[in-house]
């Protein structure tokens, strides 16, 4: 008899392909990437690395003087790794392809694990790390005291000025007055384009000051060609998720530019040699085994962010989030930052309409909308009842959606935003399930005419 979960996934299916994903860190990927994530490579174990003596060009037809070459002698701790060899081989070839790094570590099984490993890889206990807040826009491991990286390392935060954008002048008088460790850059709510040269000019004054981005929420668009890459600003670390713009399996990638050699031979701590001090920092200082069959769907993705038809995905998500934050501001809606650069919104829903995020996301939930209540620099509620809600545009993109289906997604979104005015709270959602429903349906009619890849 089929098992439950696999009535459950079709239930997901369903719910993937008749309604629309506007949270701004989720996507869809290929059937290839689909493919190589559920194949047979989860059933091997190969803790530690493939041989790696520098990056080249091991894309295409190999010999197998040259696959000789390539895989012996490796750092694993099993046999039999001949083909996992070539895989993460290719997966960390094309991620430095990608990114214009000298070297990629792409074991880390998500963004949190990538960033671990580099705070592990660089600081002691009790170092400080200078990184923007969660209430500001950062990400919950940039700092928040409930996780346990900010039990081991001092943390200092800086915020965003009142256009959104970040606050240069506190990060400099911070930087200067802490002297961190290292200066984290990179955002989980946040709408602008960073300034890396500001950034790295800052910490050129800073002693042994590693510059370290986490670039999870823009990384495709980097890899695109619409977003400048941290590393050609003299960053030495960038950390990214791999699901999210990049349109991989869920995971965590980490980028670096330093010397390249055996994770085995103990290295000095310098910020030259940071690439190797991260490898030892994943693995054994973080990780056990890698996910080998995730491995090979990166391998995958990083293959087709490659090819030029990604760079105008990467456009035409960057054309659909402008688009649609410009139509929603004719329709009253308060955005943070006035608008987008990138690929995200965050809307001031408290401000445009006097309810909280909360109710607004439930209320688009139900006609088939997702995206996530969010708080904002400003909030004082706490994170279940925020006063804004974030979107954005990767996934509707990579379904096809374009700019004149932004502007039907704008009439929608006032419509509910009206329907949860009159209702002022959750409870009387349901006096408006009739309207709710009408949408549901003009929701369901067009994602249905846009198919989820591999659905
Ligand atoms: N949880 C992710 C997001 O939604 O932005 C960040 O890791």
């Amino acid at each position: 008899m089929k098992d439950l979960v696999f009535d459950l996934i079709d239930s997901e299916k369903k719910r993937q392909s008749e309604g629309l994903e506007l949270i701004p860190s989720e996507n869809y990927v290929s059937p290839a990437v689909l493919e190589a994530m559920g194949s047979i490579l989860t059933n091997k174990y190969s803790e530690g690395y493939p041989h790696f003596d520098g990056i080249g060009d091991i894309e295409g037809e190999w010999s197998e003087a040259e696959i000789a070459k390539q895989i012996l002698p490796n750092y694993r701790y099993y046999g039999g790794q001949e083909n996992i060899d070539r895989i993460e081989r290719l997966c960390i070839d094309r991620a430095c392809r990608l990114f214009h790094a000298d070297h990629a570590n792409v074991q880390p099984h998500s963004g949190a694990n990538a960033n671990e490993a580099v705070y592990f890889a660089w600081c002691n206990p009790g170092d400080k790390i200078l990184a923007m807040s969660l209430p500001a826009g950062g990400h919950l491991t940039h700092g928040s005291p409930v996780t346990r990286s900010a039990k081991i390392y001092n943390f200092i935060s800086y915020g965003v000025t009142k256009n959104g954008d970040i606050d240069y002048e506190e990060l400099e008088a911070k930087a200067i007055a802490e002297q961190p460790k290292i200066i984290l850059v990179g955002y989980s709510a946040f709408m602008k384009i960073p300034n890396f040269k500001r950034i790295a000019k800052i910490a050129k004054n800073i002693p042994n000051c590693l510059l370290m981005a986490d670039m999870a929420h823009v990384a495709g668009l980097i890899a695109g060609g619409v977003h400048p890459n941290p590393l050609d600003f003299g960053f030495n670390v960038m950390t990214t998720t791999t699901h999210k713009t990049l349109r991989g399996p869920r995971g965590g990638l980490i980028l670096s530019k330093g010397n390249v050699a055996s994770p085995l031979k103990k290295p000095e701590k310098t910020i030259e040699n940071i690439p190797i001090l991260i490898d030892r920092a994943v693995f054994p200082g973080t990780q056990g085994g890698p996910l080998e069959h995730v491995i090979a769907a990166k391998a995958v993705a990083f293959g087709e962010d490659l090819k030029p038809e990604f760079k105008d995905y990467a456009a035409r998500i960057v054309e659909n989030a402008k688009t649609l934050a410009e139509e929603l501001k004719k329709y009253d809606f308060v955005l943070q930052g006035n608008g987008t650069e990138n690929h995200l919104i965050l809307v001031n829903v408290k401000e445009s309409f006097g309810f909280d995020g909360k109710i607004y996301e439930k209320a688009l939930d139900k006609v088939g909308l997702t995206l996530n209540a969010n708080s904002l620099p400003t909030d004082k509620g706490g994170a279940f009842r925020p006063s804004g809600v974030r979107l954005g545009t990767p996934a509707i993109t990579t379904r096809g959606l374009g700019v004149e289906e932004m502007k039907t997604l704008a009439k929608w979104m006032k419509k509910v935003a009206d329907i949860c005015k009159e209702a002022s709270s959750e409870d009387n959602l349901s006096k408006y399930s009739a309207e709710l429903e009408t949408i549901k349906k003009e929701v369901r009619n067009l994602a249905l005419k846009f198919p989820v890849p591999g659905i």
